[in-house]
């Protein structure tokens, strides 16, 4: 295992699971310019070939996923007093960069996440959670509104009623009831919870990785287009996935009545 450190962010390495970890523990593991810094250079980590990533976790260090934006003398705003600003130049770039990422990506909400750490949770293909944890629309208790993408992800996720409801009343919304709105895909308990990720991240890390993000890209385009363009969509992902090493293999294995051993390529 290697151990890549950036600044509030712990990389580790492990075969083709790359878990990251935001670390900075004593804030909640609030969202600072340098952990923003430091997520695109983690990025730009992950997605080097000669590391072999083909599965990224994301956690927190300590009791909380994240607190959401570093609210502190060292918070983005307080830098600037521009807050749309300080998204443009900080926080887009990170999301754009994970909506692009090219392998799935598991989030592991350890404890809270609220605010933009609500919106960072929800990048994960698959969302799971400790059963202490919960999500908080933290913006109201501070007089600013939902970001990090989340206003275009919750309504598609739970509903608009119910992504209204948690935003403008801000209350917890505890991992239980997150999985009963179909906002996350699995509780674990919380001993279980890192062991359960790492599992699944393992699993994601073995399949088919084009073809996976492939996926990733259909889902995210999904809510935006007619039904026409997705066939569309879908034929130009058929066609590429089609012509991938994995996918010769994943036929070669089924005709051969053994498991397909895929590569990534
Ligand atoms: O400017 C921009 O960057 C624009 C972007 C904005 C996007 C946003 O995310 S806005 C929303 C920002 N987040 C919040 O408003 C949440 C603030 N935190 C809380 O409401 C609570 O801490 C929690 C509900 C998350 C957890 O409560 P609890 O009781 O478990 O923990 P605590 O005691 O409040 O926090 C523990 C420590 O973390 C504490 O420090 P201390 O007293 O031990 O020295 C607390 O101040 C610190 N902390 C928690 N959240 C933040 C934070 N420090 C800086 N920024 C935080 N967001």
């Amino acid at each position: 295992m290697t151990t890549l450190t950036f600044p509030r962010l712990r990389l580790e390495i492990d075969g083709a699971v790359g878990t990251l970890a935001l670390a900075h523990p004593e804030v909640l593991n609030a969202i600072s310019p340098e952990m923003l810094e430091g997520l695109l250079a983690a990025l730009d980590a992950v997605e080097d070939p000669a590391h072999g990533l083909r599965c990224l976790l994301v956690t927190g260090e300590g009791r909380a996923f994240s607190a959401g934006a570093n609210l502190g003398g060292d918070g983005p705003s307080t830098r600037t007093g521009d807050v749309g600003a300080v998204l443009e130049t900080h926080y887009h770039p990170v999301f754009r960069r994970l909506r692009e990422l090219p392998m799935p990506i598991v989030t592991a909400v350890n404890g809270v996440a609220a605010g933009v750490g609500m919106s960072l949770a929800l990048m994960g293909d698959m969302v799971v959670a400790a059963r202490s944890a919960y999500f908080l629309q933290a913006f109201r208790r501070i007089g600013l509104v939902p970001d990090g993408g989340v206003t275009w992800l919750l309504p598609r996720l739970v509903g608009t009623a119910r992504a209204r409801e948690l935003s403008l009343l801000g209350e917890r919304l505890p991992a239980e009831r997150a999985l009963e709105w179909g906002l996350i895909n699995r509780v674990h308990d919380d001993a279980e919870l890192l062991p359960a990720a790492r599992a699944l991240a393992t699993e994601l890390a073995a399949g088919p990785t084009r073809a996976l993000t492939l996926m990733r890209r259909l889902y995210w385009a999904s809510p935006d287009n007619t039904y026409e363009q997705q066939l569309d969509l879908e034929r130009r992902s058929q066609r590429e996935a089609g012509r991938t090493r994995d996918s010769r293999e994943g036929i070669r294995a089924f005709l051969e009545k053994r498991e397909a051993k895929f590569r990534g390529e």
